[in-house]
């Protein structure tokens, strides 16, 4: 039978298939073909005891079966971890975790790279001066698609709902901005724990622990664990500037075919920020991450 692998937790996957919940042991299953089983795989799996029957699951509605083999993946993430992200929905506060820029392009140019659509959700607008959602605006309006939210006030959500019809889709970001909150609402039912920020620090608890998949109103909800920080790992340095779509629109256009955009005469990537295309908080991000792809290839 096939299943999809919902939960991953101490030890055992939750298997969902047809309806039914199979608690499967992890023991063992690594080795056969070195894959780890992620939150979100296609699984086939054996069933050893229907919900009721012996041997018995840690929960009585549940069933019991054995995975036997992970379906071919459409990608996987180090970070959330899970596998098969149609849309990677990116959320964000205003405040309460500020936003760090770098990191939210960090988690942008991966999340092209393996191949996933990307909407940066804003949420917490209900905090946000005019200005900041301006400024935010301004810094993504060439560079990814982007809701303005309140899951306090319950704005802006009906949109995000239209936009993951027909998806899986999983909300990553970092920790306090939100995530829980909004799966809950998204879902219509309090499925997640969310939790305070922390006041002295301003960041996040770390709250939601393990990733898990819902079943939405058509469609499919990850939530994950927050971070507060991120490595673009596994992106090449050549790699960066095709993997941001408000920079890629111009390297066709430099002077060099090899250009890296830094101080090469004739690059067409600085003349796009000089000429306010680029947001120039978007250019620095290149140039950081392009540096840390150089300087991680160095290193091997
Ligand atoms: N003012 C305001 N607070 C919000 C909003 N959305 C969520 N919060 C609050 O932000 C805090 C963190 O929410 P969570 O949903 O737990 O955040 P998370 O992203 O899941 O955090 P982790 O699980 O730690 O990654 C909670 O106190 C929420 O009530 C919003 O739109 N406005
Ligand atoms: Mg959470
Ligand atoms: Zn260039």
């Amino acid at each position: 039978m096939q299943g999809t692998i919902t939960r991953a937790v101490a030890g055992f996957y939750y298997v969902y298939s047809q309806g039914t919940v199979y608690e499967c042991r992890a023991r063992g299953i690594f080795r056969k073909d070195g894959i780890t089983p992620l939150v979100g795989d296609e699984a086939e799996i054996t069933v050893i005891a229907e919900p009721g029957q012996q041997p018995s699951a840690s929960s009585p509605e549940m069933g019991v079966a054995s995975v036997d083999r992970v379906l071919p993946r459409l990608n996987s993430f180090e970070r959330p971890h899970v596998a098969n992200v149609e849309l990677l929905v990116l959320v964000a506060a205003v405040k309460h975790p500020a936003p760090s820029f770098l990191m939210l392009d960090r988690v942008t140019v991966v999340a092209r790279k393996k191949g996933a659509e990307l909407i940066l959700c804003v949420n917490k607008t209900d905090l946000a001066e005019d200005e900041q959602l301006a400024e935010l605006s301004e810094y993504y309006k060439n560079a990814c698609l982007t809701h303005f939210i309140s899951v306090k006030e319950e704005k802006g959500v009906e949109a995000l709902k239209a936009a993951l019809k027909g998806k899986k889709a999983a909300l990553a970001g970092p920790s306090g901005a939100g995530k829980s909150s909004l799966a809950n609402l998204l879902l219509g039912e309090q499925k997640s724990a969310t939790g305070d920020i922390s006041r002295k620090l301003q960041r996040g608890r770390n709250t939601t622990r393990h990733s898990e998949l819902f079943a939405g109103d058509g469609f499919f909800l990850f939530d994950t664990p927050g971070f507060t920080s991120f490595d673009a790992l596994g992106v090449a340095s050549d790699e960066v500037a095709g993997l941001m779509p408000d920079v890629a629109r111009f390297t066709g256009s430099c002077r060099f075919s090899d250009c890296r955009h830094l101080s090469e005469p004739g690059c067409a990537v600085r003349q796009a920020v000089t000429d306010g295309f680029i947001s120039p908080g978007r250019y620095a991000s290149y140039k950081q991450i392009y540096s840390d792809a150089v300087a991680s290839e160095n290193r091997y």
